[in-house]
């Protein structure tokens, strides 16, 4: 399978005459959920399920083009700060380029599946004593003195790849959904997506989604207008409270006639729960767009009546495998007793 440089190369602006560096990323699945929909009171619910790209998130679709520009630069390293799954990411795409990567990780702040795949592929691993986003002040100004090249989303080529998710939701469902629910974290997600719906309008007219951006209640700079000192969710991944793209994603928050939310841990966990009793498992950060959904719903502030909605789901549940400790039944191994437990 092609990537999604090759497959939507006259739409990207990355240097031409360059072979991609690609693991085959993007081409994700757009899941129906017609009880989730129907809850909702929405037409149509669609998950776009992102964690079926080859390191488990969407970030896949913004490092290949990265990769693949730094590449074509004579770049031989790269860096980036994460709370995770851009770190897994990095490693996996520099790997195949045969560049060095180094990753700056909030200390204890990532998920263990990330964290074993930066190691995995070869990444070498720093963690930073501070918050995500002291971390990526450090890769920014390391990036400015040294000669290594900056893969966050403050990193152009990173947007220009993850706008194709917009392409492939507006392909599959012949035009563009009525709302699309995502998360926010450093906010290049939002920003890429809206550049997608942008572009694609422009070139082929049709209509633009209105954005529900979402933010974990304890990391909500963009919703409480300030930046947060010391981000607090149980999802890791927008543990972030100084978003490199904020006033860009509330842009495009506002353009699209849509807005920027927060939503409490419980709900988020919930959203998640509730997606892997559909057959998703997500990690949470990527249920906040559905969480968010619903408190809007709830509150009487959004009315999906005879709408067609897009929830992002932006990485797998297995990168991040800390769930509350389900009570499981140890039994001798006879059949008798299996019968007695299962009263069957
Ligand atoms: C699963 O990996 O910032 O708003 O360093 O891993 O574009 O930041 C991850 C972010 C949503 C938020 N869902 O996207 C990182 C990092 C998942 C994520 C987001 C992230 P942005």
């Amino acid at each position: 399978m092609p990537g999604i440089i090759e497959r939507f190369r006259p739409y990207l602006d990355l240097p031409l005459g360059v072979d991609p560096i690609t693991l085959s990323e993007g081409n994700t699945p757009l899941i129906s959920m017609p009880r989730l929909a129907s809850d909702l009171g929405a037409a149509e619910l669609h998950i776009k399920f992102e964690g079926s790209n080859p390191t488990g998130s969407f970030k896949d679709r913004g490092m290949t083009t990265a990769i693949t520009e730094a590449v074509s630069r004579g770049a031989s390293a790269v860096i980036c700060a994460s709370t995770g799954n851009t770190a897994a990411s990095a490693a996996a795409y520099a790997a195949r380029a045969g560049l060095r990567c180094v990753v700056l990780l909030p200390h204890g702040g990532v998920a263990s599946g990330k964290l074993a795949a930066a190691y995995t592929h070869g990444a070498e691993v720093v963690e930073v004593e501070g918050s995500f986003d002291q971390a990526l002040g450090l890769a920014r100004r390391l990036s400015e003195r040294a000669p290594i090249g900056l893969v966050n989303s403050l990193n152009p080529y990173r947007l220009e790849g993850q706008k194709t998710a917009a392409f492939e939701i507006t392909e599959a469902l012949g035009g563009a959904p009525d709302w699309l629910a995502l998360p926010v974290g450093n906010a290049g997600n939002i920003s890429a997506y809206w550049m997608g719906y942008r572009q694609l309008a422009d070139l082929e007219g049709g209509d633009l989604p209105h954005f529900l951006g979402v933010q974990a209640r304890g990391s909500a700079p963009l919703v409480e207008g300030h930046v947060i000192e010391h981000p607090e969710t149980v999802a890791s991944a927008i543990r972030i409270g100084n978003p490199a793209r904020g006033e860009q994603a509330l842009t495009a928050a506002e353009e699209s006639g849509g807005r920027i939310i927060a939503v409490p841990d419980r709900a988020i966990l919930e959203a998640q729960r509730d997606l892997a009793h559909e057959g998703l498992w997500v990690e949470p950060a990527s249920a906040a767009g559905l969480a968010g959904l619903r408190s809007e719903v709830e509150a009487g502030r959004l009315n999906l009546s005879g709408q067609r909605v897009v929830c992002v789901c932006t990485g797998h549940g297995l990168k991040d495998p800390q769930v509350p400790a389900e009570p499981t039944t140890l039994i001798p191994p006879n059949l008798q007793a299996l019968e007695d437990l299962l009263k069957l």
